[in-house]
């Protein structure tokens, strides 16, 4: 059985410990929040007895295999550093850091304790995703060339998160670095990128819209492109859309869940929703499935010793592109080249 406890128990925090509470060999034995009424509140839902409202003395108190990091941003550095020095394995929710030199810095933290680190980089595993990187895999298509995700609304995310509508970056870092990641996930890692951006909504600080192209290293060429300003007659949030080409074929992942494959021996159309999870809700179901998922690979990786596919290390490149990102779009649009971090 292995020991985690939560540190952060606001809006996406419950979804974690949902899935903690469904999976086998797993068991979250204490809570951490600064703010006492969210603290107290998560611990009555999910009866959950032992807590702090700091990190620190609960690192002292607790006997752990793992602290579960679902704060913001701004405490990931400390609170990564804090538990490394503790001994205990760490599961961060993105964005890792806000610099390239705090990652750097907490993935040498993780090092030189000798424990896992993983950032709970988690649109890679919802279900839709795994099952075109299944079809890319399989050959169906050839060698992709080109391809393209896209995530376009106009879902209300500032009720349940304020932050995103008064942090200085927005839709890059919170959502953009989930569709990137996607990219390297199916594309392989990128050797450039350029990217535009925009604020269209005039009630918030950072961009709301972001077009990306990328070049990868497997020689596809890709078009990442986000909005939270696209009204559309179907609202298909949380749903990343993809399209890909190859030299035998192509694919398209539409609204819906729905994956039609075209290939020489014809169309097929495959419906590849996402399970509703008893805990879940519409439209989330299917970010809170992938939550589910990317915490039973933490858990099977921590068994087997085993380096998670979202390391911290892994995720520098994924940081890399972001910053790229910004970098480009403040300094006219140019290519960017990429270290591979
Ligand atoms: P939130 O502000 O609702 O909750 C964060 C909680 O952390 C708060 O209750 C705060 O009091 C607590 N906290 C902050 N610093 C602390 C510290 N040092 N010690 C103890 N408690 C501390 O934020 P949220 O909307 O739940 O977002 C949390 C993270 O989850 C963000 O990084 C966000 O990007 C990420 N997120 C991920 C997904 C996803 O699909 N992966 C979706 C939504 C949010
Ligand atoms: O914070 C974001 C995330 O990680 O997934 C969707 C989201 O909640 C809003 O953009």
């Amino acid at each position: 059985m292995k020991k985690g406890a939560l540190i952060g128990c606001g809006f996406f925090a419950q979804n974690h410990l949902h899935a903690w509470q469904e999976l086998s060999g797993v068991e979250i034995s204490a809570l951490c929040d600064r703010d006492t009424a969210r603290l107290r509140g998560t611990a009555d839902r999910f009866n959950i007895e032992r807590t702090y409202a700091d990190a620190a003395e609960l690192l002292n108190a607790e006997e752990l295999d793992f602290v579960d990091i679902a704060t913001t941003v701004q405490t990931h550095r400390p609170l990564v550093e804090l538990a490394a020095t503790s001994g205990v394995n760490i599961i961060c929710q993105k964005p890792f850091a806000d610099t390239m030199e705090d990652a750097q810095a907490m993935t040498r933290a993780a090092d030189d304790a000798g424990v896992t680190l993983m950032v709970h980089e988690n649109f890679r595993w919802q279900s839709a995703i795994r099952a075109v990187k299944d079809v890319l895999d399989s050959g169906r298509i050839g060698n992709p060339f080109w391809g393209r995700v896209s995530f376009r609304s106009a879902y209300d995310v500032y009720s349940g998160q304020p932050y995103l509508a008064t942090d200085d970056r927005f839709i890059i870092q919170d959502l953009g670095i989930h569709i990137l990641d996607i990219a390297r996930f199916l594309f392989g890692d990128a050797r450039s990128i350029a990217a535009s951006t925009k604020r269209v909504n005039p009630l918030i600080k950072a961009e709301d819209v972001a077009t990306m192209m990328l070049v990868h290293e497997t020689g596809v060429t890709s078009i990442v492109d986000c909005s939270y300003a696209s009204l559309l007659p179907r609202e298909n949030f949380p749903e990343s859309l993809l399209e890909v080409d190859g030299h035998t074929g192509s694919l398209r992942l539409l609204p819906g869940y729905q994956l039609v494959i075209q290939s020489a021996d014809g169309t097929e159309q495959q419906d590849v929703s996402p399970p509703l999870l008893p805990w879940a809700e519409r439209p989330w179901h299917n970010i809170q499935e992938s939550v589910r998922n990317i915490q039973e690979h933490f858990i099977d990786c921590l068994n087997a010793s085993a380096s998670p596919e979202t390391s911290g290390k892994d995720n520098l490149k994924t940081l890399e592109l972001v910053e790229a990102a910004y970098l480009s779009a403040t300094d006219g649009n140019r290519t960017i080249q990429l270290t591979g971090s």
